[in-house]
C-alpha cells in the first residue's frame, strides 16, 4: 500500500516530469514532502504568480504540461495569472492544488477553506473559469486517476491548463492495490492522438493556393504549439507564399527567411499588413485572429468577400470564427501544412520571384532611422537593434506587455524559429522575468528577458530564483520610469493618474539578489553590457537601459489600417 501523496509524485515521475514550479501551503506540503525522495526538482520562486508563469512557459516550450503546485487560495489568485495566459496562449499545464479543508472544522467559520461550502471560498468555481478542465477527487483512487486525466486534457486538442484540487482524506489515506474500476498505467491513460484535416478540405485548400497569384500564410501560435516550423517553411516554398505572423506567432519562421514578411497587427509592420490586404488567398494557420491581429477588423484589411480564406485550426470552433472562411482545415498545424505541401504540384502557386520581392520589401520595416540613433538616453528602436545583435538562432527572447513589446515586435528581426515568446494570450505585465527564468531552466539556450520598468518591478523577485537555481539569463529593463504605454495615451501630462514611477535603482536590486547589475545610458554601453551578459554563465545580469521616454510608440508604430478604425482600443 502506498499513501496518496507518494503515489502522486510517483505518477509525476512516471510521466517524465522534471520540474514542479510551486510554493508550499496546505495539503501541498504533504506532496512536497515526497519530492526529495524522487528525481523531480522543485523550483520555488518567491510567489505563486511567478511559479504559475514558469509552469506555463515550461509547457509552452516543451509541449508537455508544466506543473504548478501550491495552496488553493493562492493558486486561485496569484497563480491565476500563469493559468490565464496558458488558457489563452494554449500552453499545456497542470496545477496541483488543494481546498485547504480542515476535516470537521471545514463547515465551522472556516479558515482558508476553499471547497465552495458556506463561509469559505469557491476554488472549484475560480478554476472552472480559468482552466480547460478541473477535478476535485474525493478518494485516493480518484486522485491518481484525476492527475492522469489532467495530464491528458492539458495536451488533448487545443492545449491549455488543467487542475486537480486535493481534498482531505484523499490526500493522507492509502491507495488501494487493485481498485475497480482500475487505474491504468499513467503513460497509457495520458495518451492522445492528433487530428488531421479531411482530405477533401485539403484538396480544396490546395487548389485555391495553387491558383493564387498573391498567396499569404498568416502563421500564429498554433505553429509554435505544434512545432510545425519545417512544415510551415515547406508549405510556403511549395506555393511561393509569403509568410507573415501574428504577435504570438513571431518566430514561427526565421524573420530573415526570403519568404518572411514580418508581423501583422495594429502596432506592427505596415508592410506585413499591406501584404495581407493585397493577398488574393489567405491561409491562416493556428491563429484565432484576435482584434490586435486584425487591426480591429478594419474594413480594408481582411476582406472575406474578395479574398479566399483558408483557416487551419486545431479546434473546429475557431476556424472561420472571426471571418467567414472558404475552407476549414481542422487538425494539428503539422498535418494541415504537410497535407497542403503534399498536394502542391511543381507549378503550384505564385510567381516565385515576385513573392520573394514582395517579402523583401515588407522586411524593410524591421528598420527605421531611429534604429541607427546614437542618442542618449537611448532610443528604444536602437536598444532593440542592440538586442538583435546578440540574438542568434540559439537564443530565446521573452517579451513583456507595454511599449517594450511593440518595439521588440517591430525591430527584433529574429534569425531562427522559437527565438521570441511573449505574453500575448492575456498579455499580463510581469510575465517576461519569470518566463525568462523558466526558459533558461527548461532549455539550454541563451535567454534574454525584456520588460518595461513597470513589468520588471512586478516580478523582479524571479532574478533571485535564477540565482538560486543556477541559471544566468540577461534581464533587459527598458526603463522610462513610467507605465509608458499608458502615459503616452495622455493628451497632456497628468491626464491619467498613476502612470509615473519614481526612479528605482534596479542595479542595487540586482546586486541584492546576487545578480550583476549595470545601468546604461548610451547605445555602445548597452552593446557591451549585452555581450557581457551573454558570456556570463555564473550569474544573471540585469541591464537597466535608460530609454528616451518621449519616443511615442503609437505615433511611430500604429498601422494605417488601425488608424482607419480610430485607434486606441487597447
Ligand atoms: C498585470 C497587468 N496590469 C496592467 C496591465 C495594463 N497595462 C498594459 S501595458 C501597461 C504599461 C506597462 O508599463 P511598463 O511595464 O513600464 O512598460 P512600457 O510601456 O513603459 O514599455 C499597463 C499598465 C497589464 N497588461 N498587466
Ligand atoms: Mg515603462
Amino acid at each position: 500500500m502506498t499513501n496518496t501523496t507518494a503515489a502522486l509524485v510517483e505518477t509525476l515521475d512516471d510521466l517524465g516530469v522534471e520540474y514542479i514550479f510551486g510554493y508550499p501551503g496546505g495539503r501541498v506540503i504533504e506532496v512536497l514532502d515526497e519530492v526529495p525522495d524522487s528525481p523531480i526538482t522543485l523550483v520555488r520562486p518567491r510567489d505563486e504568480r511567478e511559479a504559475s508563469v514558469m509552469a506555463e512557459v515550461h509547457g509552452r516550450l516543451t509541449q508537455t504540461p508544466g506543473v504548478l503546485a501550491g495552496q488553493g487560495p493562492w493558486i486561485g489568485s496569484l497563480g491565476a495569472i500563469g493559468q490565464m495566459e496558458g488558457r489563452l496562449s494554449s500552453s499545456p499545464m497542470v496545477a496541483i492544488t488543494e481546498a485547504s479543508e480542515r476535516g470537521e472544522y471545514s463547515t465551522l467559520a472556516p479558515y482558508q477553506q476553499s471547497r465552495g461550502d458556506y463561509g469559505g471560498l469557491d476554488l472549484p468555481n475560480i478554476l472552472d473559469s480559468i482552466t480547460k478542465e478541473h477535478w476535485f477527487p474525493r478518494t485516493p483512487t480518484e486522485t491518481i486517476r484525476s492527475l492522469q486525466l489532467a495530464f491528458k486534457h492539458a495536451v488533448a486538442g487545443r492545449p491549455g491548463p488543467t487542475a486537480v484540487i486535493l481534498d482531505g482524506d484523499a490526500v493522507h489515506e492509502e491507495v488501494p492495490e487493485d481498485p475497480t474500476p482500475p487505474v491504468w498505467d499513467a503513460d497509457e491513460q495520458v495518451q492522445t492522438w492528433k487530428a488531421a484535416p479531411a482530405a477533401d478540405d485539403l484538396d480544396d485548400a490546395a487548389d485555391a493556393l495553387a491558383d493564387a497569384d498573391r498567396p499569404v500564410i498568416i502563421a500564429g501560435n498554433g505553429v509554435h504549439a505544434a512545432q510545425a516550423y519545417d512544415e510551415l517553411e515547406a508549405a510556403a516554398e511549395a506555393y511561393d507564399a509569403v509568410v507573415v505572423t501574428s504577435y504570438l506567432g513571431k518566430s514561427t519562421i526565421p524573420e530573415t527567411h526570403e519568404l518572411a514578411g514580418g508581423v501583422i497587427g495594429s502596432f506592427s509592420h505596415e508592410g506585413a499588413n499591406q501584404l495581407v490586404s493585397d493577398a488574393d488567398v489567405l491561409c491562416v494557420v493556428g491563429c484565432r485572429l484576435n482584434p490586435m491581429d486584425t487591426n480591429w477588423q478594419a474594413p480594408g484589411f481582411i476582406r472575406p468577400d474578395e479574398q479566399t480564406i483558408i483557416h487551419a485550426d486545431i479546434d473546429a470552433r475557431n476556424a472561420g470564427w472571426v471571418y467567414p472562411a472558404d475552407v476549414g482545415l481542422i487538425g494539428d498545424a503539422t498535418h494541415a501544412l504537410t497535407g497542403l505541401t503534399e498536394r502542391a504540384g511543381d507549378d503550384a502557386g505564385a510567381d516565385p520571384d515576385a513573392a520573394r520581392d514582395r517579402a523583401a520589401d515588407a522586411r524593410a520595416d524591421f528598420h527605421a532611422p531611429a534604429c541607427e540613433s546614437d542618442a542618449s538616453p537611448i532610443k528604444p528602436q536602437r536598444a532593440i537593434k542592440e538586442i538583435e545583435a546578440v540574438v542568434d538562432a540559439g537564443t530565446i527572447v521573452t517579451a513583456d506587455s507595454g511599449n517594450n513589446r511593440f518595439w521588440l515586435l517591430n525591430y527584433l528581426q529574429t534569425p531562427g524559429v522559437r527565438t521570441y515568446f511573449g505574453s500575448g494570450g492575456v498579455g499580463g505585465m510581469g510575465w517576461s522575468v519569470p518566463a525568462g527564468v523558466s526558459a533558461a531552466l527548461t532549455t539550454d539556450r541563451d535567454v534574454i528577458s525584456v520588460a518595461g520598468d513597470g513589468g520588471f518591478a512586478m516580478t523582479m523577485n524571479s532574478v533571485e530564483t535564477a540565482v538560486e537555481y543556477g541559471v544566468a539569463p540577461t534581464f533587459v529593463v527598458l526603463n522610462d520610469t513610467s507605465l509608458g504605454m499608458v502615459r503616452q495615451m495622455q493628451e497632456a501630462d497628468g491626464d491619467i493618474a498613476g502612470v509615473e514611477f519614481h526612479d528605482t535603482d534596479f542595479v542595487a536590486v540586482a546586486e541584492a539578489f546576487g545578480a550583476v547589475g549595470e545601468r546604461v545610458t548610451a547605445p555602445d554601453e548597452l552593446a557591451s553590457a549585452l555581450v557581457a551578459g551573454k558570456e556570463r554563465n555564473d550569474a544573471p545580469t540585469v541591464i537597466d537601459v535608460r530609454i528616451d521616454r518621449d519616443e511615442e510608440m503609437e505615433e511611430e508604430l500604429t498601422s494605417s489600417f488601425y488608424d482607419a478604425v480610430g485607434g486606441l482600443h487597447e
